[in-house]
């Protein structure tokens, strides 16, 4: 592949004509099951973006705001321990989080490179730009790329190398998955290198159902927002009206599920995949999975996985956990 841009910055591109298809591949699949299924990540177009901005801030959602506490008050005591020098960012989402540990690097005097990793190339120049003029002499190295499927391309570390997968979003994957993407994150840290893995808690299910049925409405419009997407990315004829949000914690398998009911029968067509469902009065299509951990199921999660637990840091009221895990010994 060739640079994109040459110097401290440096970007590079993996990603092909083919990775555009993903949409309609996973309407095809995910709507012609018998359970109907979508997966999360196209709930994030840039209103879907914006409405996950809102989420954060709500008094119900409490993850975000803590997880920044905990980063907050460890930041400098994680960089002492993996005395990182590079930080692989995955899915450039949150420049906060990522400063957080950047200035407690740069305080240490260990900071030396950068590496964003997001499908979004507009994406990964604009945190490459911003972060290289944010710390003087910082190298970076931008990969639009999805993390999911070309990890291998990562440049190989200059040192210790710090992975965040912050934010609880490794809750979206099923178990299965879960472990296997971990480990695949486990093959880029190196011998030396350490994931920092955010994940929301077990807990009283009121407090976790109430993060995800906030008063003011927001995650309703976050979730029905995907059937806007499908309208205008596959020329669907979703009545978004007749769709209400509904979320659950499932006790059993400690996972929220969110999902669109239909309030009535529906008959849909998608123009592009020349396709027609139905949905019967109250059948509902899942959206997202966002798995509550307990520290056993972590362990055995990160164990699986080929990985130890390190460090695990939380907040006074053990509502979330940033956990610090390396390649097992
Ligand atoms: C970004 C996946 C961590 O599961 O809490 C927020 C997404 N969904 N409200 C989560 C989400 C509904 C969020 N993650």
């Amino acid at each position: 592949m060739e640079p994109i841009l040459e110097g401290p910055v440096e970007v590079r591109s993996h990603l092909g004509p083919d990775d555009e298809r993903s949409l309609a591949d996973d309407v095809l699949d995910g709507l012609t099951r018998p359970l109907k299924e979508l997966p999360p990540k196209h709930l994030y177009d840039a209103r879907g973006s914006e409405l996950f901005d809102a989420i954060c801030e709500l008094p119900e959602y409490y993850q975000t705001r803590t997880e920044r506490l905990i980063l907050e008050a460890h930041a400098q005591d994680i960089v002492r321990r993996t005395g990182a020098v590079e930080l692989v960012e995955l899915g450039s989402g949150s420049a906060t989080k990522t400063r957080v540990l950047l200035d407690a690097m740069a305080a240490a005097g260990t900071l030396a490179r950068y590496i964003p990793v997001d499908v979004s190339a507009t994406t990964v120049h604009a945190v490459a730009e911003l972060f290289a003029d944010e710390y003087p002499g910082l190298s970076v190295f931008g990969l639009v790329a999805d993390f999911e499927r070309h990890l291998e391309r990562l440049p190989e570390p200059v040192g210790p190398r710090l992975v965040p997968f912050l934010g609880g979003t490794i809750g979206n994957f099923p178990p299965g998955s879960r472990r296997r993407f971990l480990r695949s994150l486990g093959k880029v840290l190196g011998p030396d290198g350490y994931l920092l893995l955010g994940t929301d808690l077990v807990k009283d299910p009121r407090v976790i159902e109430a993060a995800y049925n906030d008063s003011a409405g927001v995650t309703a419009q976050f979730n029905l927002n995907v059937l806007h997407v499908l309208n205008r990315e596959l020329g669907a004829d979703f009545d978004v009206d007749a769709f209400e949000h509904v979320a659950f914690f499932d006790r059993e398998r400690e996972w929220i599920e969110m999902r669109l009911r239909a309030t009535q029968p529906q008959h849909v067509r998608i123009d592009a995949l020349d396709l027609e469902i139905d949905f019967a009065a109250r059948e509902e299509l899942r959206t997202e999975i966002s798995a509550k951990f307990t520290l056993d199921g972590l362990r055995a999660d990160l164990d699986a996985a080929g990985l130890e637990l390190v460090e695990l840091f939380t907040d006074p009221n053990e509502l979330f956990a940033v956990s610090l895990a390396r390649v097992a010994g």
